[in-house]
C-alpha cells in the first residue's frame, strides 16, 4: 500500500487530496492531531503500515500488525458548533461500512457506537478526537483501524475479531478500501441529515437488537429502537417499557445474542 496506489484514480474533491504515509508510527491519531494544530488542510489523511501505540477508547489499545491492516486518521475542519460533532462519528461509521461492503461484497454493519462488524465479528474500530473551544470546532481527527489480512489474533480478541480476507475468502486490497472510504466519506458528508440517518439506520447492526446496558448506576435489558442525530442510542427498557436515551460515553452496550 503506497500513497500513489491510493491516489491513482481517487475520485474526491477534498478527502485524501493530501496523504502522509508512514511505514511505522506510534499512533496516526496522535500524529494527525499534531498536524491539525499546525494547520493541516481539511481532508488530509495520515496513514501507517503499523502502529506501535495504536489507541482505542478510554485508554484501551488497538493491535496494529505491520502489513496486515489499515491504520488511518482523516483530519476534518467542520464548520459546526461542538454540540453537532457527533454527526461526524455517524458519518465515519457509515463511510467505513459502505467502503467495506462495496469492495468486499460483505454485509458490513455498524455496531453502536463505533465498531464495524461482519458476521458478528469486529473488523474495525473508530476513535474520533476533537480539538475545540466552547463555541467552535477547530478540528476533528477521525481514526479508523481495519483488519484486512490477519489470519491470527491475540488471545484477548480471538473470540471477537476477524479480518476482511478471512470473511471474504479472498485477498482484499488495502488501497481499494482506503480509496472507497475517502469517496464514501465525501458522498455521505454531502447528504442532508435525513438521508444520512436513513443510510445509517440501514447499515446498523444494533437497531432492533436485544441489548444489555451497563451503566454507572446499574444494568438493564431492553430493545435498541433507534439512534439519534446526536449519536445516542434509544433503548426501550424491559422493566418499565419506557424509551431511554443512552450516550456512548456513559455505558457499554452488549448484544444479548453474543458479541454483536
Ligand atoms: C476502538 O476502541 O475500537 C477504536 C480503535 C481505533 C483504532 C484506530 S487505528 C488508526 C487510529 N489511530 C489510533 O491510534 N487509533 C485509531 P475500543 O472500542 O476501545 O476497542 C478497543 C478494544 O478492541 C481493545 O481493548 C481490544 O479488546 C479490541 N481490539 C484491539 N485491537 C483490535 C483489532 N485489531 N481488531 C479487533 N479488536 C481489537
Amino acid at each position: 500500500m503506497t500513497r500513489q496506489q491510493i491516489q491513482d484514480g481517487l475520485d474526491t474533491q477534498w478527502a485524501g487530496r493530501a496523504i502522509e504515509y508512514f511505514d511505522e508510527i506510534d499512533s496516526t491519531n496522535r500524529y494527525a492531531k499534531a498536524l491539525a494544530r499546525e494547520g493541516a488542510a481539511h481532508g488530509t489523511l495520515v496513514l501507517a503500515d503499523t502502529q506501535t501505540a495504536g489507541r482505542g477508547r478510554r485508554g484501551r489499545g488497538w493491535i496494529s500488525p505491520a502489513g496486515e491492516g489499515i491504520f488511518m486518521s482523516l483530519i476534518l475542519r467542520p464548520d459546526m458548533p461542538p454540540a453537532q460533532v457527533a454527526k461526524l462519528s455517524l458519518l465515519t461509521a457509515l463511510a467505513t461500512a459502505n467502503a467495506i461492503a462495496l469492495v468486499t461484497g460483505l454485509d458490513a454493519r455498524i455496531k453502536w457506537p463505533n465498531d464495524i462488524v461482519v458476521k458478528g465479528r469486529k473488523v474495525c474500530g473508530m476513535l474520533l478526537e476533537m480539538d475545540a473551544t466552547p463555541e467552535k470546532v477547530e478540528s476533528v481527527v477521525a481514526g479508523v483501524g481495519i483488519n484486512v489480512h490477519q489470519t491470527q489474533f491475540d488471545s484477548e480478541i480471538a473470540h471477537s475479531a476477524s479480518s476482511l480476507d478471512l470473511l471474504a475468502g479472498r485477498r482484499i486490497s488495502r488501497s481499494a478500501i482506503v480509496r472507497a472510504f475517502l469517496e464514501e466519506f465525501e458522498r455521505a458528508a454531502a447528504l442532508d441529515d435525513e438521508a444520512m440517518m436513513r443510510a445509517y439506520r440501514e447499515r446498523s447492526a444494533t437497531i432492533g437488537q436485544r441489548v444489555q446496558v451497563i451503566g454507572l448506576t446499574g444494568t438493564y435489558t431492553g430493545t435498541a429502537e433507534d439512534i439519534t442525530e446526536s449519536g445516542s442510542l434509544l433503548v426501550r427498557a424491559d422493566e418499565d417499557d419506557t424509551v431511554r436515551e443512552v450516550l456512548a460515553a456513559d455505558v457499554s452496550v452488549r448484544g444479548i445474542m453474543g458479541y454483536a
